[in-house]
């Protein structure tokens, strides 16, 4: 699976998938769900409702993943995963792990290719932004060694976001060859 991070708007993305950063009600909100919901209209909300009233009826718990429509978005389908609410008290990045994971595992099942990430927990639920990154790097190139989907895009919303994940990949990749 290819990797690749870029600036950009998640409902802009030409994927077979797009993940939402949701939360347990699947009914809105704002950040990268508002965006959703807005640009990719009333479809969205209506299979969350059916998803409610179904299979979720205490909302869907943070670290999972369920996929809807993706209405007028030019994707197939969006994931949606609730990421934890950061705290300085508890460390809940397995939870956040696991928004990656199951959103991938998920993918997979629909038969996506391609897919695209959000920093999910990095905005409302406040997540260091470096951190969020270095879980979200790691997670996805782990997917790819083995095997998995097509590609993965990580897109970031601001430019100091994406000077970060710069970063992290170089420091992830390790020491380059000939250096100690
Ligand atoms: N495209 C890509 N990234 C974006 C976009 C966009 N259109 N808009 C914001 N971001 P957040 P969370 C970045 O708050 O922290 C909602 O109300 C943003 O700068 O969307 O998981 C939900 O309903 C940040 O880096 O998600 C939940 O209640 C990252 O996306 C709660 O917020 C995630 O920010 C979820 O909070």
């Amino acid at each position: 699976m290819q990797l690749e991070v870029v600036l950009g708007d998640i409902t802009e993305q030409q994927v077979d998938a797009v993940v939402n950063a949701a939360n347990s009600s699947l009914l809105g909100g704002a950040g990268v769900d508002g965006a959703i919901h807005r640009r990719g209209g009333p479809e969205i909300l209506a299979d969350c409702r059916r998803l409610r009233a179904e299979a979720y009826q205490n909302g869907l718990p943070a670290g999972q993943a369920v996929a809807t429509t993706a209405g007028l978005l030019p994707a197939t389908w969006v994931i949606h995963t609730v990421g934890p609410v950061y705290s300085e008290r508890e460390d809940r990045s397995a939870i956040l792990r696991s928004c990656y994971r199951e959103s991938l595992r998920v993918a997979g099942e629909l038969g996506a290719r391609s897919i695209a990430f959000p920093l999910i927990s990095a905005g409302a639920y406040r997540w260091p932004v470096r951190h969020a990154l270095e879980i979200a790097i790691g997670e996805l190139r782990a997917a790819g060694r083995q095997g998995g989907l097509g590609a993965a895009r990580l897109v970031l919303w601001q430019p100091q976001t994406l000077a970060l994940a710069q970063d992290v990949l170089a420091a992830d990749a390790g020491p380059a060859p000939g250096t100690a």
